[in-house]
């Protein structure tokens, strides 16, 4: 890098602020003391009708980021391994340029997309990204959706009539808590905006109800549960069938008032019948009699909620979990109703204009492999096949908007390889990461606390209707862009016409959303504008053209060969599944020192079965290897994992050449996705296979006891 210019001093004025954590789902209310132009002191907002106080570490860390050397203020070109400074307009107009010929050159489809994981935490970019993507036209999109919640997505289409409506369970008020695959302590919740979620889990087990956790780790959430299962990495669909053949075959369903408007109880009966306790307990590892007891006790439930998170998406049966997870709440009366898995009605409304029948799947697909597209968007285990594979359409081109998808996709390191191959690359992001090291142009914009925010996304998926709006609390230089500046500049330069500004839009959505509000309301309102409990909304909000649930829709049917046929498939001696850990953010914040400390944590969790049968031992530096490559790592032996199954942290690996993240490249770690395979997937969704990954492990040549990765 260039020596930088001074970039021109933006101080916040002193005083007290109040904001929404914008780093995860939990949208925390925060309260910031600054003085002297620093934030002095961050706490939990007990004002804040939704977070009532709480905050994690991370909220914690917020301010740092704005501290940070490494992140970038200024476009930044790249030329061999040198990065030099531009100025805005040069770099915008640059890189329209850019993207130009290449799309008169090879076509639209020759420039590819990937939006990561903070496009949906940024207002402003969730508002402004969607006018450039449509500018680009481009089929071949990419976001992290396709190796995180698009079962869910898939799921809520096919059943309810629309992608976003994707029920959470009303944790607050539900007697009877069954979760499977999500590790809420660890995540701070996740299609589940609960901030303080061991308060609220507390709340359930005080009420005298049960709160119970099938994973095939003991994770930290198993520590606020009443009952905890252990369960074989991708064998959920047969244990959901099974509960599911528990209730039909006992005739204990009580469909409520969906009885009025849901086809397909019948097609359910017999699908589910095949899948009876005792013939898929060798496969899932949980006794009959267990599974026999948790369906009668859901199906007795008053209030009761069944809710699969990532663990049951990111599997090779990830549509189908997703599905069946509906499906049992809706058998038993758990469906739209207190204390079961209800739907939202958010101040900002993105389904007020959605119409019935219009959501559609597969209408094209991917060149090379052939997946299918789903909401305009393609599976992202395409995406380096598309770059390295010649032909018509071949991608030569790409964009990344906050993402990371070298460490965050599976078998990163082919992307990383093909990413080399391309004409041109621009990233729209902050920081020199393992990813944007490949652009040509990073456009680094405003954030955090420099941003204002109010939460389209996750005001959709709060267990409490609530609306929340922040004002920044750092003000931005001069030669500082937001996100929508910088989208709207490059659509400008494709289009010749600019969007509208994000808040324009947004006091619209809220004046004719369902409460009538608008901007100013809600800036009035600095700590939160509450809206009160979940309401039964159907069958209004159903959007499927029918205007009925659909129970047992065609494509989940013709799903189910795929799953009876490996129900006496051997299973591979050893499994690899991911892990959250409480003071990382998927790939990033790993470059906040404060976060930082401590041991290493991207360590490979382990039985002491396992070590006991490989002759490793605690400590030890471990080769691990899959199908598509090979890390090392130290080994961590537990007693809190099912045998037969490795863990690994997402989002590490920040020992490649040429990021710039001092504090992050200091504990490097390996990245999982090195070891995830891109021919793993759910075939029903597109959806990425990340755990269950086979894996072999040994003790790593001239690697001692006690030496770490990040030495
Ligand atoms: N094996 C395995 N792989 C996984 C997962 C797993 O569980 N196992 N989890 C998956 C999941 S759920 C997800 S969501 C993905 C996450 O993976 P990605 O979607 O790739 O996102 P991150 O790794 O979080 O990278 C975020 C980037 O956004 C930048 N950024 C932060 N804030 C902003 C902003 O306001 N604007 C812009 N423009 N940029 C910003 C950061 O600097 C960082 O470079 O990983 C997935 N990968
Ligand atoms: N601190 C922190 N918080 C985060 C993130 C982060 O990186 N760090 N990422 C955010 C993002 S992008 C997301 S999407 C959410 C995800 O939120 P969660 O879904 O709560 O995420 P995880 O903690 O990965 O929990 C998934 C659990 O599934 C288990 N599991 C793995 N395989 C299987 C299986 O086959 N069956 C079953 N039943 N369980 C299985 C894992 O052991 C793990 O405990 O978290 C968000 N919050
Ligand atoms: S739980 Fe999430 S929203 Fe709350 S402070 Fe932590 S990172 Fe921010
Ligand atoms: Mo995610």
């Amino acid at each position: 890098m260039t020596a930088p210019a001074p970039v021109s001093a933006a101080l916040p004025a002193d005083g007290i602020y109040h904001r929404a954590c914008n780093l995860c789902e939990a949208i925390c209310g925060l309260t910031l003391t600054v003085q002297g132009g620093r934030v002095t002191d961050v706490r939990g907002d007990p004002l804040d009708p939704l977070s009532k106080g709480h905050l994690c570490p991370k909220g914690v860390a917020l301010p740092d980021l704005h501290a940070d050397p490494d992140r970038l203020k200024r476009p930044v070109r790249r030329d061999g391994d040198t990065w030099t400074e531009m100025e805005w307009d040069e770099a915008l107009d640059y890189v329209a340029e850019r993207l130009k010929a290449v799309r008169e050159r090879y076509g639209a489809d020759a420039v590819a997309a990937f939006q990561g994981n903070p496009s949906v935490h940024n207002s402003g970019t969730l508002l402004s990204a969607g006018g450039f993507m449509k500018a680009l036209g481009t089929r071949n999109r990419f976001t992290a959706t396709s190796i995180d919640q698009l079962p869910h997505h898939f799921a809520a289409a096919e059943m309810f009539g629309h992608p976003l409506l994707m029920p959470v369970p009303d944790v607050d008020r539900t007697d009877f808590f069954l979760m499977l695959g999500a590790n809420p302590a660890a995540s701070n919740g996740s299609i589940m905006t609960a901030p303080g979620i061991r308060e609220r889990l507390k709340g359930i087990r005080e009420r005298g109800g049960q709160v119970i956790l099938i994973d095939p780790r003991r994770t930290e959430t198993a520590a606020h549960a009443t009952e905890y299962h252990p369960i074989r990495p991708g064998s959920d669909a047969f244990f959901l069938f099974a509960l599911l053949n528990v209730i039909l075959e006992e005739r204990l369903e009580r469909l409520g008032h969906l009885t009025e408007f849901s086809d397909g109880l019948e097609t359910l009966r017999a699908a589910a019948k095949p899948f009876s306790p005792e013939r898929v307990a060798e496969r899932t590892g949980i006794a009959a009699d267990t599974t026999r007891a948790l369906a009668r006790a859901l199906a007795s439930a008053g209030r009761g909620a069944v809710y699969g998170r990532i663990g049951l998406s990111i599997q090779e049966f990830g549509g189908l979990c997703q599905w069946l997870v509906n499906v049992l709440n809706a058998v038993t009366g758990h469906l739209d109703s207190e204390g079961g898995m209800m739907f939202t009605r958010p101040a900002f409304d993105l389904l007020m204009r959605a119409k019935r029948g219009e959501t559609h799947h597969g209408r094209y697909g991917s060149r090379v492999r052939g997946l299918p597209e789903f909401d305009h968007e393609l599976p992202n285990v395409v995406m380096a096949e598309e770059m390295t594979t010649p032909g018509e359409g071949q991608v030569r081109a790409l964009v990344t908007v906050a993402g990371n998808p070298v460490l965050s996709t599976p078998d990163g390191a082919a992307l990383d390889a093909a990413l080399n191959g391309l004409d041109f690359m621009v990233s729209i992001d902050p920081y020199l990461n393992e990813t944007t090291r490949h652009a040509h142009v990073i456009l680094p914009p405003a954030f955090g606390l420099e941003v204002p925010h109010y939460d389209v996304i996750f005001h959709h998926l709060a267990v409490q209707n609530t609306a929340r709006y922040s004002e920044p609390v750092f003000p931005i230089a001069a030669d500082q862009r937001f996100d929508h500046q910088i989208f709207g500049g490059l659509t400008e330069r494709l289009t010749g016409k600019a969007g509208s500004p994000p808040e324009a839009r947004l006091d619209l959505g809220l004046r004719h959303g369902p409460y009538n509000t608008s901007l100013e309301a809600l800036k009035a309102a600095p700590h939160g504008t509450d809206y009160g409990p979940l309401q039964p909304c159907f069958p209004e909000r159903l959007l499927t053209a029918s205007g009925r649930v659909q129970l047992a829709p065609a494509p989940m049917l013709a799903d189910l060969p795929r799953l009876e046929a490996v129900l006496d498939a051997p299973v591979p001696a050893l499994m690899l599944i991911g892990r959250r850990q409480l003071r990382s953010n998927n790939s990033w914040m790993h470059n906040t020192p404060r976060l930082m400390r401590g041991p290493n944590r991207c360590t490979l969790l382990l039985s002491r079965q396992d070590a006991a049968e490989r002759g490793l031992v605690d400590g030890q530096q471990v080769e691990v290897r899959s199908r598509v490559g090979s890390v090392t790592v130290p080994l961590e032996l537990t007693d809190d994992l099912l045998p037969g199954v490795a863990c690994l942290p997402h989002g590490f690996g920040h020992g490649r050449p040429g990021i710039r993240q001092e504090v992050a490249a200091a504990h490097a770690g390996a990245s999982l996705n090195d070891l995830t395979d891109r021919t793993r997937i759910d075939a029903l969704t597109g959806n990425a296979a990340v755990n269950g990954t086979p894996i072999e492990v040994f003790a790593a040549a001239g690697a001692g006891v006690g030496e770490s990765a990040a030495d």
